[in-house]
Order: structure tokens, then sequence, then C-alpha cells
């Protein structure tokens, strides 16, 4: 129970480190929680956070306000240089909720005597700030990945080549953002190796970068996300898998698969193929027609796969065609930068 009696030197000194860890803590889960709003625009993160800063409003009581400026505090304004270092939002997510968590453990450690409910209080919000962490640091990815699928029109999935690395760094030098790396044959174990040094070299330019097929090698790559057609691992077990800081595209050729697809939550789905394709032999072309009633009030990214070259770009643009996915044509291409350049133009909205 909290001793009302006259504070003595002591329950001065630790009423002062409650009332500034206090304040620590409500200040920490208000950066958290502005994020959470303005930032990533979730309510019920929101709501979470801002729950945890009204309990602590509450609790923190008179005598810890008193006490304030009765002892000198003369570390009263330093930084440090981490501090000034901060500059991605996930610096900052981490750097407040490593701010939150300390603050309630201190307050935790010296409430326990004097005011146990405070203590108790303290480690329970803790132990809720470790997953608030990890879910706000995943909508952040995940929220980067849905922002390049949403603003770039080129999708680059690889075909097995020995100059591999070097095709793909030409394709993100000329500006392409999603590179999907797509392998039917070889060992899991080379795949793996290819599939982290993509990954690394995405990263670099700031592009997505999907494993196709294979949610245990986009998992052990560290992937942005996992391509599945309609015979690979179901969505709802993939998302199980792969929680929701990962995106998961679907391959989606009717309205069967495309509603299922959005159901279970896919994050944009591939159609094709449009025309007739040596990449993928024997699968039956579904035309444009087909495609656009199909994608005609599809509210998430989509992208028309399947025989799409430079020379039938501009037939899809007239059409209503806004994002491709290419094999073949950067492939195959002599020069795969400065063709992914011409395609990338040819996308953009000037033209
Ligand atoms: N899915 C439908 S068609 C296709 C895939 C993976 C192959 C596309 O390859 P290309 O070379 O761009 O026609
Ligand atoms: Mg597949």
């Amino acid at each position: 129970m909290f001793n009302s009696n006259t504070p003595n030197a002591e329950d001065l000194r630790i009423h002062q480190i409650i009332d500034a860890n206090l304040d620590r803590a409500r200040e920490g889960l208000r950066v958290l929680e502005d994020w959470a709003r303005f930032g990533l625009g979730k309510e019920k993160v929101v709501e979470r956070i801002k729950n945890f800063r009204q309990i602590l409003g509450k609790n923190h009581l008179e005598v810890y306000k008193q006490s304030r400026n009765h002892i000198e505090d003369k570390c009263k304004g330093l930084t440090h240089q981490e501090q000034i270092n901060r500059k991605t939002s996930e610096q900052i997510i981490s750097s407040n909720s490593a701010r939150v968590q300390e603050a309630l453990r201190v307050i935790e450690e010296f409430s326990r005597i004097h005011n146990n409910k405070l203590s108790k209080i303290a480690s329970e919000i803790r132990y809720e700030i470790y997953s608030i962490e990890i879910d706000l640091l995943s909508l952040n990815n995940s929220k980067k990945s849905e922002e390049i699928l949403k603003e770039n029109n080129l999708y680059v999935i690889t075909d097995q080549k020995d100059n591999l690395l070097e095709v793909i760094e030409e394709i993100l030098i000329a500006g392409v953002r999603i590179i999907q790396l797509r392998f039917k044959t070889g060992t899991d174990k080379d795949h793996l190796q290819e599939a982290i040094q993509i990954k690394n070299l995405c990263k670099r330019y700031n592009s997505l970068f999907i494993v196709n097929d294979r949610v245990d090698i986009a998992l052990a790559s560290k992937a942005d996300g996992v391509h599945l057609g309609q015979d690979d691992l179901d969505l709802k077990t993939a998302r199980k898998l792969l929680g929701y800081s990962k995106i998961i595209g679907i391959s989606a050729n009717n309205e069967i698969d495309i509603s299922n697809a959005l159901k279970e939550g896919c994050d944009y789905i591939g159609i094709g193929p449009v025309f007739e394709t040596t990449t993928k032999k024997g699968k039956k072309p579904i035309g444009i027609e087909k495609i656009k009633k199909l994608t005609k009030d599809l509210s998430i990214p989509w992208f028309a796969i399947g025989g799409i070259k430079s020379n039938n770009i501009s037939y899809l643009k007239r059409n209503g065609f806004k994002k491709i996915a290419l094999v073949s044509q950067l492939m195959n291409s002599e020069d795969p930068k400065e063709d992914a350049i011409m395609i990338l133009k040819e996308l953009s909205n000037e033209n």
C-alpha cells in the first residue's frame, strides 16, 4: 500500500525516480502512439498504447510530482550520440520502445515496496510493450512493402543464369523496385545462397525481394515476401508462417481464385499469361478482355504477366493495364539496364 506519511529524504529520492520514469514512459508511449496513428494509421494499436498511457497517467500521484525539484538533478539535459543518430522510423520505434521498457522496469523496482499496485502495473505494461514493438516494426515493414507495390509498375522475375547477380544489379540501377527470384531446378542450398545475395542487393537499392514458391527460402533469406501459385502452399498457412510483416502475392486467373486470395489477405495478384509465352510452356493465354473483366473491381495491386515484351506494352497500356511482370524480356536482354529504363519510361504516367 502507498505510504502517505511525510516522505523522508530517501522516500523523496525514490518518488523523484518514479516521477521521472513515469514521465519518460508516457513520453515514449506518446511517440509510439503517434507513429501508430499518423505513420501507420492503425487504430487498434493506437488504442492499446493510449490505454497504457492513461493508466500510467492515473497512477502518476501528486506525491511523485511534488518530489520534483526537491533534489537537484545534475544530469538534466544530457543527450547521447545515439539519440542524435536516430533517423529511420524503425530506429525511432525501437529506441522509444526501449525507453518505455527501461522506464517501466525502474518504476517496477522502486515502487515495489511502497506502491505495489504501481509496480505490478509497470511490470504488466512492460511485457505488453515487447509485443507492441514487434507489431509496430512488422506493420512498418508491410507498409513500406505495400507502398513499393503500389507505386511501381514493373515487376521483374528472374530466370536461372550464370551472371544473374550482375543482371539484377543492372535492373536495379535502372530503377526497378520489385524483384522475384524464380527457380525450377537446382539444389535448395544453392537457391538459399542466391536468395541471400539477391536480398542484400535489393536492400541496397531499397527494392522488394520476393521468393517464388518457397516460404522456407523466403524466411531463411529474410525476403520481403513470397509469391505462390494455386498448387503451392495455401495462403493461410503461408501467412501463419510468415506473419504480417511479409507480403504474399498470388497467381490467380479466375474469379474464384481471386476472391479466395482477397478473402485470405493477399497483398497483390499476378494474372496471366496474357499472351503466349515460352517461359511457361503449355499455359493457355487468358487474353486481355478476360483480364479486364477479372480485374475490374480489384482494389489491390495486380500485375499482368506472360509474353509481355517491349513491343506490346503500349498495347496493354491502351487497354488500361498499368502494372506488368516480365521474365524473358529482361533476363535474355543484351542490355538489361537500357531495356529496363525504356520499359519503365513506357509504363510511367508521363506516357
Ligand atoms: N506466370 C504466368 S506466365 C509466366 C509466369 C511465371 C511466365 C512469364 O514469362 P515471360 O518470359 O515474361 O513471358
Ligand atoms: Mg509457383
